[in-house]
């Protein structure tokens, strides 16, 4: 998917496209218009079959319930799913250290101290399940009590990480997308037109997008199949 001008000018930066589009970290600008290079991260097969079937067992243990972006419980179309909430520490296991390898590798090296609980999601095909535009990231999330000695309490979301459990030819729709800024003037680069971006990469099963909890997000409607992810917030104390 090619969303950008070719041979964009940045106040005198030729923007080698062809080049930014051969890394594995980054399409576009990060929609408050960073021209960071590492604002997501991607890994090809973090889990194999195995892991994924584990996972599946693990995580249909609970009763799927519908997801919810309010405490009110408000259900709308802007969020349609299924998910269950698991704190095992075997699921823990399997993303801890790529997180932790990401959170270098990418320069982000936020201070993550916890791992809340990770949501398995299942997105029906008959019903168009999806999840709007949005970020994981929550207002005075760190002043909400979790419960006393609840390692949670005091920390916002940081990293975000989705990975998908199906293969890409088993549902239609479904598209992981990103929300970039494309510069629309040359002037300091300072004017964005918004667009998207879902590189064909982002529906390899088992495979891993880590991003920013405050990077805008969503999944498209699933129109054929059933779409089903791991989803998984690292946390840390507030930004300072
Ligand atoms: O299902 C996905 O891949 C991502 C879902 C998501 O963005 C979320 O639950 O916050
Ligand atoms: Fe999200």
């Amino acid at each position: 998917m090619r969303n950008l001008p070719l041979g964009l000018k940045l106040k005198g930066l030729k923007m080698p496209l062809d080049s930014v589009y051969a890394t594995t970290t980054h399409e576009g600008y990060l929609f408050t218009g960073t021209s960071e290079k590492t604002w997501y991260w991607h890994v090809p097969s973090l889990l194999c079959s195995e892991q994924i079937q584990r996972v599946i067992e693990i995580c249909t243990e609970e009763t799927l319930s519908p997801g919810l972006v309010t405490s009110e419980g408000t259900i709308t179309d802007f969020r349609k799913s299924l998910v269950t909430m698991n704190g095992y520490e075997e699921l823990y296991e399997m993303v801890r250290g790529p997180m932790q390898e990401v959170n270098s590798l990418s320069g982000w090296n936020f201070d993550i101290t916890a791992i809340e609980e990770v949501q398995y999601t299942v997105y029906n095909g008959a019903n168009n399940d999806q999840y709007s535009w949005h970020l994981d990231s929550m207002e005075n999330d760190h002043l909400i009590d979790k419960g006393s000695d609840n390692i949670q309490n005091g920390t916002i979301r940081k990293i975000s990480c989705s990975i998908p459990l199906d293969s890409s030819e088993d549902y239609d729709g479904g598209n992981f997308e990103f929300m970039v800024g494309i510069p629309t003037a040359e002037s300091l680069g300072l004017e964005f037109r918004t667009s998207h971006i879902s590189p064909p990469k982002f529906r390899e099963k088992g495979s891993a997008i880590f991003f920013p909890s405050f990077t805008f997000h969503q999944v498209t409607p699933v129109t054929k199949g059933t779409r089903r992810s791991l989803v998984v917030w690292f946390r840390g104390p507030k930004w300072r």
